[in-house]
């Protein structure tokens, strides 16, 4: 059986990836953050299947990582798992660093001493790599960072391709576009947006406060970016692919097409507080996922529209049952 191992797992992507990993009747072993509090929200319902397991370790705990793959021995490793919020990465970069950029290089150094070069590895790489490049964003565009977030992610694409090229392991770069679903986090801006439109129509809240509203993002969804990271790991041959819907909107749109949804008009609303402003903003993000198409005959199924319907969905009805399903 082929065993299949995950970080970021309790994560929104991660969650869809084991998912569909399930269903191929892969054996899954996913790796878990040790908390205070339960961060396992994402994965409950598939705790259990058999053919599902859980380790407790870190991304920046190289015994822990190490430890985990010489029990396990997996045929394959989604590295999901990162410091994620680009925000955040101004105020702990050295951390962001840690986990997100020198994270994947520990993986990757445990499989090359090891001696376990034939284990596939992907690395969730990041649109924010692109930084102020100007959009369409392809495999061929340009790096300029304008993060901590983006140089980790920078350092851990840079790596995956030196592993590949310098030891001839199957090690590949998923280059994703932002992706929502019902299972984003709350402080990322569309499910902060959509949780707080539902929530000020069933009256729980009178406004919400955002930062800058003029940035454009290209918005997928996240079932079908885990599938296309998935159609990676399957390809005959190690490579880097853009993953995008090559629409993009800027968050006053977005912001205005939810409100819409819920017959509110967002002006009455919204509020400005530079606090969500980021030292450095990247404008305009846009992917050209030429390349991932024509290759690997992967498109995205969901549309921006029934993404925010899916979302105000959810959140409707984690509203009001009271239930935060997705954590
Ligand atoms: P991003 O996602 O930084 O693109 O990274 P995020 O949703 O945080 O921001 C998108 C844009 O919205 C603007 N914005 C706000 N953002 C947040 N979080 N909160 C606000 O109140 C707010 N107001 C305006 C931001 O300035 C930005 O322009 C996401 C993450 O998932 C990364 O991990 C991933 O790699 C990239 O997408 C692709």
């Amino acid at each position: 059986m082929v065993k299949c191992l995950i970080t970021g797992i309790t994560g929104q992507t991660g969650s869809y990836l084991a998912e569909l990993l399930l269903e191929k009747e892969y054996e899954i072993y996913g790796i878990v953050r040790r908390g205070s509090t339960i961060n396992t929200r994402r994965i409950d319902h598939l705790i259990d299947n058999d053919n599902f397991k859980l380790h407790y370790g870190d991304l920046a705990d190289a015994n822990s990582l190490t430890r985990i793959i010489k029990q396990v021995k997996p045929n394959k490793i989604y590295n999901i798992g990162s410091m994620s919020q680009v925000r955040v990465s101004f105020d702990i970069p050295e951390y962001t660093l840690q986990v997100t950029g020198i994270g994947p290089l520990r993986i990757l150094e445990t499989l090359r001493s090891l001696d376990m070069k034939k284990t596939k590895f992907l690395q969730a790489s990041s649109s924010e790599m692109f930084g102020s490049s100007l959009p369409p964003q392809n495999e061929n565009t340009p790096f300029r960072p304008q993060s901590p977030y983006g140089v980790a992610k920078l350092a851990a694409y840079h790596l995956t391709k030196i592993y590949r090229t310098g030891y001839g392991m199957f090690t590949c770069n998923s280059i994703c576009f932002n992706h929502g679903s019902p299972r984003r986090g709350e402080t990322f801006v569309t499910k902060k947006i959509v949780r707080a439109a539902c929530r000020i129509k069933l009256g729980l809240q009178d406004k919400v406060t955002l930062g800058n509203l003029e940035a454009k993002r290209d918005w997928g969804h996240a079932k079908d970016y885990a599938h296309a990271q998935f159609m990676i790991m399957q390809h005959s041959e190690p490579d880097d692919f853009v993953i995008a819907t090559e629409e993009y909107h800027t968050i006053h749109s977005f912001l205005r097409e939810v409100f819409k949804r819920l017959n509110l008009d967002y002006h009455e609303y919204v509020r400005f507080d530079k606090r969500f402003l980021r030292p450095n903003e990247v404008p305009e993000l846009k992917g050209d996922a030429t390349k991932i198409r024509d290759v690997l005959g992967w498109k995205p199924k969901i549309s921006y529209s029934e993404l925010i319907d899916d979302m105000i969905k959810n959140a409707m009805l984690e509203e009001k049952t009271g239930i935060n399903q997705w954590g």
